[in-house]
């Protein structure tokens, strides 16, 4: 199964306690307080970790703890600080708070930390409160409680590219064809009910990865259908391609497809209106009608969006259009490391 979001719960180690204690010496008769502090209890710590691609790790196993510090002890002996706890989380990785909502962190780079519940200040021991007055005193201090929080993380896919379209346009054929990733295909609406990735090898070793989401209908943003909770998962990449049905089984017109589709995604955020879009004709193989390519065709030109026809039966198309990819988001890497 493939997992987006989780929830866990983090607590932080308690401080050690101060402790009261005297100094009992022999030939001393009135020893000095001696009572150490409490040790600083551990962190836990998220850490961004490339060799995770998922959140899957934490499914089974969200509440992490770290190490309480010890307290004090006599002969101003100070309580040892208790172990962070370190927490891989992917790149890509946005933290929130669950109770409040705020976002704490986006994890964007490796190794990068980020401290999501510090560790209780140790209490101090008697040993700390004396002074010229004040010679034999009996304060000390509990150590401070760590931190405890409850986290909802999301992951966004770094995808390069997401496939958007209505649902049976042939968007898992498609990353069937061109990926070694094999989602299910069949011949009704919503057969992708979640996100398939697929990583596309293109000139020597470059490789790009490619998001299929369920399909889109209208009133996705609304929240109908399913695509519209998996959009936020192509809101990073850097090429939307749009699948158009042009073949007559669908139905439907194509120009008012794509029309549609375009609405839902400026609905759903500017961001994903903005993206750069190649728009693609599928199956056309089975596309009868001159007229039904050739309308979109004309609004993808007026546009200024590249237009491809592809078959995945008859494999037309799909080498030009993998190349075509590859060729745009392998260059706006080039263009963003610039
Ligand atoms: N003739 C023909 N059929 C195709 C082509 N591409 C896909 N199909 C068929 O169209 C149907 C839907 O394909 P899918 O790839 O499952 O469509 P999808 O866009 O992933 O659909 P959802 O997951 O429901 O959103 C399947 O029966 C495919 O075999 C094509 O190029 N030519
Ligand atoms: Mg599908």
């Amino acid at each position: 199964m493939f997992i987006d979001e989780v929830r866990i719960r983090v607590k932080a180690g308690d401080g050690g306690n101060g402790c009261l204690a005297f100094r009992r010496e022999k030939y001393v008769p009135r020893g000095g307080p001696s009572g150490g502090d409490g040790g600083r209890g551990g962190d836990v710590v998220l850490v961004a970790n490339s060799n995770y691609n998922t959140l899957l790790h934490f499914r089974f196993n969200p509440e992490h703890s770290a190490e309480r510090g010890r307290h004090g002890e006599g002969s101003n002996r100070t309580g040892r600080t208790g172990h962070d706890v370190e927490l891989p989380v992917p790149i890509g990785t946005v933290v929130f708070d669950a109770d409040s909502g705020e976002q704490l962190v986006d994890i964007t780079e490796e190794g990068q930390r980020f401290v999501v519940a510090k560790g209780g200040r140790g209490g101090r021991g008697n040993a700390r409160f004396a002074s010229a007055t004040h010679q034999t005193p009996t304060e000390h201090e509990d150590g401070r409680p760590g931190e405890e929080r409850h986290l909802r993380m999301e992951l966004k896919l770094l995808a390069d590219v997401g496939l958007v379209g209505f649902p049976n346009a042939g968007k898992s054929t498609l990353i069937s064809r061109i990926s070694a990733a094999r989602p299910k295909i069949a011949d009704y609406p919503f057969t992708t009910l979640e996100p398939n990735l697929g990583v596309v090898s293109a000139h020597e070793h470059e490789t790009y990865v490619v998001a299929d989401i369920p399909g889109l209908i209208e009133g996705a943003h609304l929240g109908h259908g399913l695509g519209i909770q998996f959009l936020r998962h192509v809101e990073r990449t850097r090429l939307l391609v749009h699948l158009v049905d042009v073949s007559e089984s669908s139905g439907r017109e194509p120009v008012e497809d794509f029309q549609v589709i375009l609405n839902e995604l400026a609905s759903f955020s500017e961001e994903l209106a903005a993206k750069p879009m190649f728009v693609v004709a599928t199956k056309i193989d089975v596309a009868q009608d001159p007229d039904r390519v050739e309308g979109i065709r004309k609004l993808a030109e007026e546009r200024g969006l590249p237009f491809f026809e592809i078959s995945a039966v008859t494999g037309q198309g799909i080498d030009g259009l993998k190349r075509a990819m590859a060729d745009k988001v392998l260059r706006s890497t080039a263009a963003l490391e610039v």
